[in-house]
């Protein structure tokens, strides 16, 4: 499960953008899944499609496009859309760029203001229902979707206990070989070096027992996955999970939590260790308990305990959530007078998963150099 993202382009292949039927424009690179941009200007997926509305003084507006094929640089074949709304004119342009493994599509918008004045409007992202909108990035049925150039206006929903932001739940994964409660077969990764996050509701000051089950299903020598785990008011732990227990045996580290910033939460962490070859964590399960109550590994692992626990999280299974509810991805921007915003959006095309803005060295100027790169080889031959 070990992936880099590297500006090397993938294929030394053109993408290729056309006309579908009148009005909407195929997006596209030879071995890859087709995305498109509708007669409206919305960009489709396999996963869904994203557009984009406009609100200004209390009035909101749907932002379409009339879209036509076009060549950014001269040379990447692009679906160029132009709209207007509430007195500001939009372009938008999309294209597929050659990123490893399976391409991605990026998506620019260009809100311009004739006007005088500047407008502060609210841009919001019309997604499928179910997204999860987090720190930078849209997900979809655990799969990150979009990048987003930034932050969104906070107004969503947080739930009492979950996973923060970008790790992938991963069900079917583990393989034990010993019987154990079925949470081991399923974990969350933190692919490309993400760390999983939890955070809990407690009590502020509270005390808790942490237990955290790992598996390792991969590796079968130690020395591969090394991990660091931390629990809020506890010494943080070093575990390999192979060296500890084995190839496919569930393993249990223990911990004597407490929220010692106050601020009602627990917070839980495993993140890889510097020196590990394998820079994707893992984790299993989470059990909370009372403190100072008695975490035997055997017990924990049998899970005869969960339904007695304060909390037992199946880390990637099927009652598995994210910290953050639903919320609405809406970006207040202002739009100087006589001027332009320009945000950018990295978008999951078929087969591809987006890789958080904070571990990418994707950027919209990289990316736009790559495809360029790649059209002018193709066009070379
Ligand atoms: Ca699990
Ligand atoms: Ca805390």
């Amino acid at each position: 499960m070990k992936r880099s993202l590297t500006l090397a382009a993938c294929a030394a292949v053109a993408s290729t953008a056309f006309c579908a039927q009148a009005g909407e424009v195929t997006l596209s690179q030879p071995g890859f899944g087709a995305s498109k941009v509708d007669a409206s200007g919305r960009l489709v997926e396999d996963w869904g499609s994203v557009g984009f509305k406009l609100a200004l003084n209390g009035r909101s507006e749907p932002l379409t496009f009339q879209v036509a094929p076009s060549k950014l640089n001269g040379l990447v074949a692009a679906a160029s859309g132009k709209g207007a709304a509430l007195g500001l004119t939009v372009e938008s342009t999309a294209y597929r760029a050659p990123a490893f493994p399976a391409g991605l599509d990026v998506l620019t918008l260009r809100i311009a203001n004739t006007g005088a004045a500047d407008v502060t409007p609210l841009l919001t992202l019309d997604l499928p229902a179910g997204a999860v909108v987090g720190e930078r990035t849209v997900a979809v049925g655990g799969r990150t979707v979009l990048a987003l150039p930034l932050s969104p206006n906070v107004d969503q929903e947080v739930r009492e206990w979950g996973a923060c932001d970008e790790s992938q739940p991963m069900p079917g994964w583990g393989s034990p070989n010993v019987p154990c409660d079925p949470a081991f077969r399923s974990i969350r990764a933190g692919m490309g070096g993400v760390p999983i996050k939890y955070r809990f509701a407690v009590e502020p000051r509270e005390a808790v027992t942490v237990a955290l089950g790992f598996c390792e299903s991969h590796w079968a020598v130690a020395g591969q996955r090394v991990m660091l785990a931390r629990v809020e008011g506890a010494p943080r732990q070093s575990v390999d999970p192979v060296a500890k227990w084995g190839q496919h045996k569930p393993g249990i580290l223990t911990f004597a939590g407490r929220d010692a910033n106050g601020d009602g939460q627990i917070d839980v962490a495993v993140s890889p260790a510097s020196s590990s070859g394998d820079q994707n964590p893992i984790l299993s399960a989470i059990w909370l308990l009372p403190a100072g109550a008695p975490a035997d590994p055997v017990a924990l692992i049998s899970g005869s305990i969960n339904k007695t626990a304060t909390r037992f999280v199946d880390v990637g299974g099927p009652g598995d959530q994210a910290i953050y509810g639903s919320g609405k991805a809406e970006f207040t921007l202002t739009v100087p007078a006589k001027g332009s915003r320009e945000l950018t959006f990295i978008v999951a095309c078929p087969g591809a998963s987006v890789t958080p803005p904070s571990r990418s060295a994707w950027s919209a100027a990289t990316l736009l150099k790559a495809a360029s790169d790649v059209a002018r080889d193709a066009a070379a031959r």
